[in-house]
């Protein structure tokens, strides 16, 4: 079996990733579309040995696909993923539109792939970084119950796609000559103030929720629910967060404090030996080598790094660690692809 598959915002920092994950990837493509914007139509791009013409996208560009990969922000994929649907496509969205419609799975294949099984045409693919935090923490969850999660980001500009990494770029080069940094998209586009991403640090990503937490911080903890818990309010494993913009291009670091079930006897060296066989994770854990995840090492690499795995010295089965992955490939287009592996594994296209 063969598959005709569409790239929706294939020329965006997430496209272009999907389409070198897809080439790289076991899903049989009979066919590639790459769609966009209008004012990307024409434009030409290689994919494997070919090269391809982007199109504009419409409701009529999704006739006789079978899987759309999806990433163009949520208004295209909430108009154009019903569409998609409607002419008989898969589609895989890597927005937050659809993730907490209790029809539509929310999954990170190393956790929860079985959700799979009850799509109605739409699957989401979570934030970046909620992605990273889930791969590090199930390992540990099916060992050890998970009763607590506390987390702290520190994201790359690369989450606001191409035109974030274009901002912090020319402003750390505008600091640099000596003059003012020209702010307009972080902390986020559209909204009334902005301040410089460079050589600073923004503890707001996405908009502000009447309760004070951003949107972001809401989306990691209500994922985080729906994708181990299957329910996005469930009160099983508590989770807060605070997450920060960092001038980083790309890869989200992100300080995790966890606690485990008092009954399970977990240790530091348990928990590290869970993690070093854990699927997508590498563990780079040596303090006495100064051996932890950077997010310049990890640009561009598949895997989920956690390094600092260490006791809470004042509360019992309590731990810190530190985890580091690519916003752009597992938090996004890698996940993305590897939700289409496992529907094509499963027949559920
Ligand atoms: P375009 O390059 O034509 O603007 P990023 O996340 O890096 O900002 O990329 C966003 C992606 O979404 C790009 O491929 C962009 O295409 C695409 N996109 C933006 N608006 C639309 C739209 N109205 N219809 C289809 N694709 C869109
Ligand atoms: C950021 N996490 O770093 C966001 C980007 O829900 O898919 C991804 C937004 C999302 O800005």
């Amino acid at each position: 079996k063969e598959y005709n598959v569409a790239i929706l915002g294939a020329t965006g920092a997430v496209g272009t990733r999907l389409m070198q994950k897809l080439a790289e990837s076991n899903i049989p493509v009979k066919s590639l579309k790459l769609l966009a914007s209008k004012r990307s139509a024409g434009k030409k791009l290689k994919y494997r040995d070919d090269v391809l013409t982007v199109e504009e996208a419409t409701p009529d560009s999704f006739d006789g696909v079978d899987l759309v990969l999806a990433s163009a922000g949520g208004a295209v994929s909430k108009k154009l993923l019903p569409e998609a649907v409607k002419r008989g496509a898969v589609a895989v969205d890597n927005t937050s539109a659809f993730r907490m419609d209790p029809d539509v799975p929310l999954v990170v294949p190393e956790v929860n792939p079985d959700a799979l099984e009850n799509h109605h045409g739409i699957i989401a693919n979570p934030n970046c970084s909620t992605i990273q935090m889930v791969v590090a923490l199930e390992p540990i969850r099916k060992q050890f119950g998970l009763k607590q999660i506390i987390v702290s980001t520190y994201q790359a500009a690369s989450g606001a796609g191409q035109s974030g990494l274009d901002e912090l770029r020319d402003e750390a080069q505008e600091h640099l000559d000596g003059k003012k940094m020209d702010a307009h998209i972080f902390p986020v586009k559209g909204e009334k103030e902005h301040y410089p991403l460079a050589f600073n640090l923004l503890p707001q990503i996405d908009v502000f929720e009447k309760d004070g937490y951003t949107h972001e911080e809401w989306k990691m903890i209500h994922e985080t629910k729906k994708i181990m818990l299957n329910d996005m309010n469930s009160g099983a494993i508590k989770v807060t967060a605070t997450c920060v913009r960092v001038p980083v291009e790309i890869c989200h670091g992100e300080s995790v404090y966890f606690t485990v079930d008092d009954a399970k006897d977990a240790s530091r060296e348990k928990i590290q030996s869970i993690l070093n066989d854990a699927p997508g994770v590498t563990l780079k854990d040596d303090p006495k080598k100064q051996l932890y995840p950077q997010p310049i090492d990890a640009a561009g690499k598949e895997d989920t790094y956690v390094g600092r795995v260490r006791p809470d010295q004042e509360n019992d089965n309590a731990y810190n660690m530190w985890v580091v992955a690519d916003n752009l490939l597992k938090g996004a287009a890698l996940n993305t692809v590897e939700i289409g592996e496992e529907l094509v594994k499963r027949d559920l296209i």
